[in-house]
C-alpha cells in the first residue's frame, strides 16, 4: 500500500492517477477510521482529500509554504508530510494534534486555528520573500466559510492593491458547519451549479486567441463582452476588482485537473485565486448525507450537558419574549441554537465566521429594540473583544453572551480553550458575568439575564456534562450562593465548573478534619458583597477557576479582600499564563492543580 511507505510529498512525484486514486481511498479509510476512535474533523478533511494531493505534487513544501486557514482540514497534509502512522493517537495527551502544529513537522507554517487568518499570512510571507529577493510559492488554501470573515476580506484587498505573489486556493464546498451564508457564496453556489461554463469560456477564448487576425478580432469580441460575463458570474468580477486573478471553477476531486489549474497560477505574477469546488465529506456517506454540517466534527449536544441547558431554556425564552433574537457566527449546531432556529427560524441569524461583526450587529439590533443574544465559543470571544467592549459596553446595550466552551476544552488544543474570556470580561465597565455550575443554574442565569437591561451580561459554561442539581441548590439573581459553612477557617470559592472540584476537595479535607466553608460565587462580576465580608472572616481564601488565574475570576476575590484589608491568606487557583496544549481535560486540570487532590494539596500549603 502507498500509504504505508510514503515518508513525504516527494513520494507522491512520478505516481500514475490510478495510484493516487487508490491512495485517496487509503487515506479517506484513515481518517474516517481515526475520527471514529478519537473525534476530530472528518468531513471537512474527507473533502480535501484530492486536493492535498495535487497541492504536494505541485509545490515543494516546505519550501514553498502551503498555509491551511483554521487548519482543521489539515489531516491529510500531515498524512502526506510523513505522519500517517501517528493518526494512531489522534488528539490524544502528548499524541498527533487535530490542527497543523509547527512542533510536530516543518510542513505546519501556522497553528492558529481561529478561522480567516491565511490570506494575511500569505501576504506577510510573500512580502518578506520578495524583500530578500528569495523565489518561494507562497500557497493559501481557504474554505468558503473561512472567506465570511473579516480578516478574510481585509487580507484579500491588501493582496490585491500590493500585488503580492500568492495562489490562493478557495476550497469551495458550500458549507461551513451549516450551509455559508454570504452573498458571494451564494453567488459561487451559481458557479458551481454550472461549472462548466467558465471553463467553455476560457477555451474558447484560448482557441480564438490562436486564431490569427480573425482570432484577434474574435478575442476583442470576447473581450468586449466580457464585462457582461463578469456581470452575470460574480465572483470573478469581485475578485478581479479587487486585483485578484480568478480562475476556475475546477473539479476539486480530480487530481489532474487541479494540478493543472495550480501549475497554471503558480507561473502568474501577482495574487491569484484557484477556485475548487469540493463536496463535504466525500465518499463516506454517513457524512455525505448529513444535512446539518456533513460530519465537519463528531460530536453532537449531549444530553444533560451545559448546552443542553441553554438550548432548551432559549426556547421557552423565545416563547416568553417576542423581541428576542439569537445570532451565531456560522455555528448553530455546535452552540445549541437549532431548536430554537426550527422554533423561530426568522429570529436566528447566523452571520458567517464573523464574531466582531456579531456582536456590533447585536449591539445595534439592542438599540433598535430587540434582545440580542450572541452564543459563541468562549475561545472565538476573545476576537471581538474590542466590540464587546466599545460597542455593546460603551453604549450600555442589554446584548446577552452566551459562551459555549469555556474553560479547558481539551483535544483541540491552545486555541480552543476558553480561558481568556473571564480575564477580558471582567475589564469591561458595566458587564454582568455570570459563571453557572449546574444545568439548573444556567437556567436561572438566563432568565436574570433577561431582567438585565443595563448593559451586556455573559454567561460562560464548560463542555460536557453538567452537575444536575435540585431546586434548593439553586441561586438567583446577582447573589452567590454559600454551599456549606465550614468552622471559619478555610473557605473554598468555586467558580463555575469547577464547584463540584471544590466540594470534593473539602471532602478530602474533611478525612483530615477540617471544617471547609464552601461558595459557589454563581456571578464573577460584579462580586456579591455579602460573600466577600464572609470569606474576609476566614483565615484562608482559594479560589477555583478554569480560566487564567492572573486577571480573571479569583483575581477579582483577591482585589475586594485587599480593598477591606481583610486578613487573611489568599490563593488563586488556575491556569497559568501559557499556551496550553491538547489533551484530555482531566488530566489537564490535575495537572494545574485544578482537581479535588490538587485543591486540597493547595490549601494544606497554605496551612
Ligand atoms: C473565528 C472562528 N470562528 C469559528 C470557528 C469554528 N469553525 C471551525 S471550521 C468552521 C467552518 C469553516 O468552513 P470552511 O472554511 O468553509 O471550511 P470547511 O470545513 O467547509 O472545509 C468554523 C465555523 C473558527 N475556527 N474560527
Amino acid at each position: 500500500m502507498l500509504l504505508e511507505t510514503l515518508t513525504g510529498p516527494q513520494d507522491l512525484l512520478g505516481r500514475s492517477y490510478a495510484e493516487l486514486e487508490d491512495l485517496a481511498d487509503q487515506i479517506r479509510h484513515l481518517v474516517i477510521e481515526s475520527v471514529n476512535e478519537h473525534g476530530g474533523h472528518l468531513g471537512s478533511n474527507l473533502g480535501a482529500v484530492e486536493l492535498t494531493i495535487a497541492l504536494h505534487r505541485v509545490f515543494r513544501s516546505p519550501h514553498d509554504p502551503i498555509l491551511w486557514d483554521t487548519g482543521h482540514q489539515a489531516y491529510v497534509h500531515k498524512i502526506l508530510t510523513g505522519r500517517a502512522a501517528d493518526f494512531a493517537e489522534l488528539r490524544e495527551g502528548g499524541g498527533l494534534s487535530g490542527y497543523p502544529s509547527r512542533s510536530e513537522s516543518e510542513h505546519d507554517w501556522i497553528e492558529n486555528s481561529h478561522a480567516s487568518t491565511v490570506l494575511s499570512y500569505a501576504h506577510g510571507l510573500a512580502t518578506a520573500y520578495q524583500a530578500n529577493d528569495v523565489r518561494r510559492r507562497v500557497v493559501a488554501v481557504i474554505g468558503d466559510g473561512a472567506l465570511t470573515g473579516g480578516m478574510a476580506f481585509e487580507g484579500l484587498n491588501n493582496l490585491g492593491h500590493s500585488g503580492s505573489d500568492v495562489v490562493i486556493v478557495l476550497n469551495d464546498n458550500g458549507r461551513s458547519y451549516a450551509p455559508t451564508v454570504s452573498r458571494l457564496s451564494e453567488s459561487l453556489i451559481k458557479i458551481r451549479n454550472n461549472p462548466t461554463y467558465m471553463r467553455r469560456q476560457a477555451k474558447i477564448e484560448e482557441i480564438a486567441e490562436r486564431i490569427p487576425w480573425v482570432g484577434e478580432q474574435i478575442y476583442r469580441g470576447l473581450k468586449m463582452s466580457k464585462a457582461a460575463v463578469r456581470e452575470m458570474w460574480e465572483p470573478p468580477a469581485f475578485f478581479e476588482n479587487l486585483g485578484i486573478r480568478y480562475t476556475g471553477p475546477f473539479d476539486g476531486h480530480d487530481v489532474a485537473s487541479v494540478e493543472e489549474a495550480l501549475e497554471n497560477a503558480a507561473e502568474f505574477e501577482g495574487p491569484t485565486l484557484v477556485h475548487v469546488l469540493t463536496q463535504k465529506g466525500r465518499g463516506y456517506a454517513p457524512a455525505e448525507q448529513d444535512d446539518v454540517k456533513n460530519m465537519h466534527d463528531i460530536g453532537s449536544m449531549k444530553e444533560g450537558s451545559y448546552t443542553a441547558a441553554f438550548s432548551e431554556t432559549l426556547v421557552k425564552l423565545g416563547d416568553q419574549h417576542p423581541e428576542l433574537v439569537a445570532i451565531t457566527a456560522a455555528m448553530p449546531d455546535s452552540t445549541g441554537l437549532l431548536p430554537f432556529r426550527e422554533r423561530f427560524p426568522d429570529r436566528c441569524i447566523d452571520v458567517g465566521i464573523a464574531e466582531q461583526h456579531a456582536v456590533t450587529a447585536a449591539t445595534g439590533m439592542a438599540m433598535g429594540g430587540l434582545r440580542p443574544l450572541v452564543a459563541l465559543y468562549a475561545t472565538f470571544l476573545s476576537r471581538a473583544f474590542d466590540q464587546v467592549n466599545l460597542d455593546a459596553g460603551l453604549h450600555g446595550q442589554p446584548v446577552i453572551f452566551c459562551l459555549d466552551r469555556a474553560g479547558i476544552t481539551g483535544p483541540d488544543g491552545a486555541s480552543h480553550h476558553g480561558i481568556l474570556d473571564l480575564v477580558l470580561l471582567t475589564k469591561v465597565p458595566g458587564m454582568t458575568v455570570f459563571a453557572p455550575s449546574s444545568y439548573q443554574e444556567v437556567q436561572q442565569m438566563m432568565e436574570d439575564a433577561m431582567d438585565l437591561t443595563d448593559g451586556p451580561v455573559a454567561i460562560r459554561w464548560s463542555r460536557g456534562k453538567a452537575a444536575h442539581v435540585g431546586h434548593d441548590e439553586v441561586g438567583s439573581g446577582l447573589l452567590s450562593r454559600k454551599v456549606r459553612s465550614g468552622d471559619g477557617r478555610i473557605a473554598l470559592v468555586g467558580f463555575g465548573q469547577m464547584l463540584p472540584a471544590a466540594i470534593g476537595a473539602a471532602e478530602l479535607l474533611a478525612d483530615d478534619g477540617l471544617d471547609v466553608t464552601i461558595y459557589d460565587p454563581r456571578v464573577v462580576q460584579p462580586l456579591d458583597p455579602e460573600m466577600i465580608d464572609d470569606l474576609a472572616g476566614h483565615d484562608v481564601v482559594v479560589s477555583i477557576e478554569d480560566g487564567l488565574r492572573m486577571g480573571g475570576a479569583g483575581a477579582g476575590v483577591r482585589d475586594a479582600l485587599g480593598e477591606r484589608d481583610a486578613n487573611c491568606r489568599i490563593r488563586v487557583l488556575g491556569v497559568p499564563v501559557q499556551y496550553v496544549p491538547h489533551g484530555h481535560p482531566d488530566d489537564l486540570h490535575a495537572g494545574f492543580g485544578l482537581d479535588a487532590p490538587g485543591i486540597a494539596q493547595s490549601v494544606r500549603e497554605l496551612l
